[in-house]
């Protein structure tokens, strides 16, 4: 084997082409690889391949830290945190690695001097969809800030062939369109074919004893699948830290098949081989929706199982014993994708490398940590028993022990109380019988986390309210956070570079210090630059719009914006019922002094998720008559903008005055959008739903737009018998607005098209927009009075943007670190003759 000190290039004593960072080094690699790796010169060379040339450029000048992060990891003594997500959303890799390289102005220069356009090259790049949202984005999120913090990681989940689908709006309604970023190549992953791992499913299982005489089980499966890992690297800002992560492919294993080529089954031997392959196919789209599919469990055991093995396989190679195994590894759930890791340890300890149970099981609980994201009963994970054991057969077997255990110590500790023991069983016997994945991740990892303080409250008293009883000290909050680098500095260099001019540049790795910025509130030029900062940030937006989608929208109007999945509980549909009061403020009154406002909206439906495409539609809908009406004399304009992505969200979160949070109190979670509006200087519209109650209690009540019902009065009017009729009577603004999209107004005479939306607000109101609706228009108004007052709100927006600090990812990461994981920090030294950075 080659070590380290071995490779050639570690000894070159002049600047290496793969290394070097002199303007004259880089232009020669652009050529290099264009040439070498893609297999073009100028005169054949597509955008694409350019791309491709400039990807590997900076690649290569990540790869000698990545390996010098990976063998240091590989000593004993360092801990490992390993985060386990069935979703990574991350976002074009180009612009982010320049920026943590230090390299971005100039490779950009080097790229522009070589008579290419950088940004064309840099919008090339597809954008790795793999992730439905929140969820995911903060995976990404967090792997940043963990090279960040050098903190020795690595992140395991799934490369799907086809991430999250391509969002095009026909006629107004979604249309799903599949996504291909693989279609051209993706320059940024390595595959490491040698460390294949096998998986195993179905069949059935088979007692035995060993040779000792000890009672054991082995599973005999009907099929094994290869996982073949897919390493990224992900850099660290301004550090020498390089983490993986490793996204699982699967693949049909050809020795499996031979004999049944022999045997002449031809065709059987190639569908297996296509159904084996289909496991990492396709991203489930469906956002906080459980839908009990079982390729959908395929796919998490797949990947839990790849890690899990690929876990022990480190460890056992640093020479330790499995008796350890949680000293080199802190295993975090993403939520319960993950959570049969639980029994997966289990059974690779107890049956594979014969653990005694009650050791496997201590091992188990301290590497495991599960975070909870949502409190949603939809997206509560659960399996029918019939499809488990179809799928799992033995881990329904140390499922059933492990629950009989549990539910003993609750026996003895709250006795004769069955309907206690009923919800806290991993079984859910109601009705047909089902494995509770929330209850499988509670009972194996030693803490528990929520993601915002409200959430954590409503965690420890409804959702896993008895397993806070049991054990209270497993609970913690850990409200999230974004990573400045990508959300501030990759999104809005302008704003950064301003920020920078003030307070100097620490603040990317130390959000806190944006506090700084608060000396600056009286300094009249400061304002004006930073007022004039945001107008040219959104007259960027309002290009892009009117050339993508021939929309005109004046850049000084407020932008209103909401993006993130579209979601009843998310409320879209009460933002639309605001715009259909101004417009019929001004139906009513031409003449009337309104503030001018642009409504920017994004996101994508479940495909399945009939009302959410209904909303979209309605958005459209009232967006065509609103634009298109000469009355309203262009003072509101709707845009709903397609495919809402991570590279939409750096374009518009910048762009924003507004950002529309308007959950109903008690549903979302956390939310992170919220965080990217503020630090970018939007000011909040919100209820106090998730982590908005904290960014209000940073910003300050008076820099943020309260209104809505709070989680209590939401509990109190749902048990007291909420009525929308009420409202609706009530309430003669209200009434004209729903009576107005009753009418057929915004579908051309149809009183069809809208009415199960409007049907459902009406009869059941899940959301009660009806109870808030009066309570967000006043809130508007206040909005509308405050930017009339541009100085104000200047002054508004900067305190927004400063006291942000708090929301920063790495102050996340930090605190898993030290309340959950055990994880310290870990240099990674590069040897002289390395280049250095920038
Ligand atoms: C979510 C929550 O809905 C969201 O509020 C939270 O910010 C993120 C990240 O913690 O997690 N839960 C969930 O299932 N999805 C989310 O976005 N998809």
């Amino acid at each position: 084997m080659t070590t380290f000190e071995q490779v050639p290039v570690f000894q070159c004593e002049f600047e290496d082409d793969r290394t070097g960072l002199s303007k004259e080094t880089i232009k020669r690699a652009l050529a290099d690889n264009l040439f070498y790796i893609q297999g073009k010169v100028p005169a054949t060379a597509t955008p694409n391949d350019y791309y491709m040339a400039l990807a590997y450029t900076v690649r290569d000048r990540m790869l000698q830290r990545w390996f010098k992060t990976t063998e240091v990891y590989t000593k004993k003594g360092v801990k490992v945190v390993s985060y386990l997500s069935a979703e990574f959303l991350l976002g074009p890799h180009l612009s982010n690695n320049l920026i943590n390289l230090g390299i971005y102005d100039l490779v950009r220069q080097v790229v522009e001097e070589s008579g290419l356009d950088f940004v064309q090259l840099r919008e090339i790049e597809e954008e790795p969809g793999l992730g439905n949202g929140g969820l995911g984005r903060l995976a990404a999120c967090y792997m940043d800030s963990l090279s960040t913090l050098e903190i020795p990681a690595i992140g395991y989940g799934i490369r799907y062939e086809f991430g999250i689908f391509d969002q095009e709006i026909r006629d107004g309604w979604q249309v799903e369109i599949t996504d291909k970023w693989l279609h051209l190549g993706n320059p940024w992953e390595i595959p490491r074919l040698e460390e294949t791992i096998e998986v195993k499913f179905g069949g059935r299982t088979e007692a035995y004893y060993d040779e000792k005489c000890r009672y054991r089980v082995r599973w005999i499966p009907d099929k094994v699948v290869k996982g073949v890992p897919y390493d990224t690297p992900i850099s660290g800002y301004n550090v020498n830290t390089v983490n993986t992560l490793r996204l699982w492919k699967a693949e049909a294993p050809e020795s499996f098949e031979f004999q049944a080529f022999n045997v002449g089954d031809y065709y059987g031997a190639v569908n297996r081989k296509v159904v084996s392959e289909n496991i990492t196919k396709v991203l489930y789209p469906n956002d906080e929706l459980m839908k009990g599919k079982e390729l959908r469990l395929e796919q998490q055991y797949f990947f839990v199982s790849c890690s899990l093995q690929d876990m022990i396989r480190l460890h056992l190679q640093k020479g330790e014993s499995l008796e350890t195994f949680h000293q080199s590894f802190a295993v975090q759930l993403n939520d319960t994708h993950p959570s049969i890791g639980v029994a997966e340890l289990m059974r690779l300890l107890v049956d594979e490398y014969e653990i005694e149970w009650d050791q496997a099981w201590q091992i188990t609980q301290n590497t495991f940590g599960y975070t909870n994201h949502t409190l949603l009963p939809e997206a509560l994970e659960k399996w029918t028993l019939s499809l488990f054991k179809n799928l799992l057969p033995r881990h329904l077997q140390i499922i059933y022990e492990i629950n009989q255990r549990f539910l003993g110590q609750v026996r003895a500790k709250y006795p004769n109380d069955s309907d206690r023991l009923a919800r806290l069983s991993l079984i859910d016997e109601s009705g047909e019988k089902y494995v509770r994945m929330a209850n499988l991740a509670s009972v194996g990892s030693h803490a528990i986390n929520g993601v915002a303080a409200l959430h954590t409250e409503l965690l420890k008293r409804d959702v896993l309210g008895d397993f806070h009883e049991l054990w209270p000290e497993k609970f913690s909050n850990k409200t999230n956070g974004v990573t400045p680098r990508r959300w501030i500095v990759v999104s809005n260099p302008l704003l950064a570079n301003l920020i920078t001019r003030k307070i100097g540049v620490d603040w990317i790795s130390h959000l806190e210090d944006l506090k700084q910025l608060e000396a600056f509130i009286e300094d009249a030029e400061f304002r004006r630059e930073w007022r004039q900062t945001k107008q040219d940030i959104k007259g960027y937006l309002a290009t892009y719009i009117k050339e993508n989608h021939g929309i005109e929208v004046n850049p000084e109007s407020l932008f209103d914006v909401q993006v993130k999945r579209l979601h009843e509980y998310k409320r879209q549909h009460l933002n639309v019922l605001h715009i259909i009061t101004l417009y019929k403020r001004i139906k009513d009154n031409p003449n009337i002094e309104i503030t001018p406002r642009t409504f920017i909206f994004g996101g994508k439906a479940a495909p399945g998720y009939f009302m959410a495409k209904l909303i979209i539609k309605l958005i459209n809908s009232v967006g065509d008559v609103v634009n298109n009406d000469p009355d309203v004399r262009d003072r509101l304009k709707v845009v709903f903008l397609p495919d809402y992505n991570v590279r939409f969200g750096q374009r518009v979160y910048p762009a924003a005055d507004l950002s529309e949070q308007i959950s109903t109190a008690g549903k979302e979670a956390s939310g992170t959008g919220n965080m990217k509006f503020a630090m970018n200087g939007a000011l909040t519209i919100g209820t106090l739903d998730g982590a908005n109650i904290e960014i209000r209690e940073e910003v300050g009540e008076e820099n943020f737009f309260l209104f809505g019902l709070t989680t209590e009065q939401v509990y109190e009017l749902k048990s007291k018998g909420y009525n929308p009729w009420d409202y609706y009577h009530n309430n003669p603004q209200l009434k004209q607005v729903i009576d107005l999209i009753s009418s057929g107004f915004f579908s051309h005479g149809d009183t069809n098209l809208f009415r199960p939306l409007v049907d459902s607000l009406l009869y059941h109101d899940p959301y009660m927009l009806f109870a808030d609706y009066q309570s967000y228009i006043d809130a508007q108004d206040q909005v509308n009075q405050a930017y009339r007052d541009q100085e104000h709100w200047t002054r508004m927006s900067i305190l927004n943007a400063a006291r942000m600090g708090k929301f920063s990812s790495d102050r996340a990461i930090l605190e898993y670190c030290q309340e959950i994981w055990n994880a310290v920090p870990v240099k990674i030294e590069l040897e002289e003759y390395i280049q250095g950075r920038a």
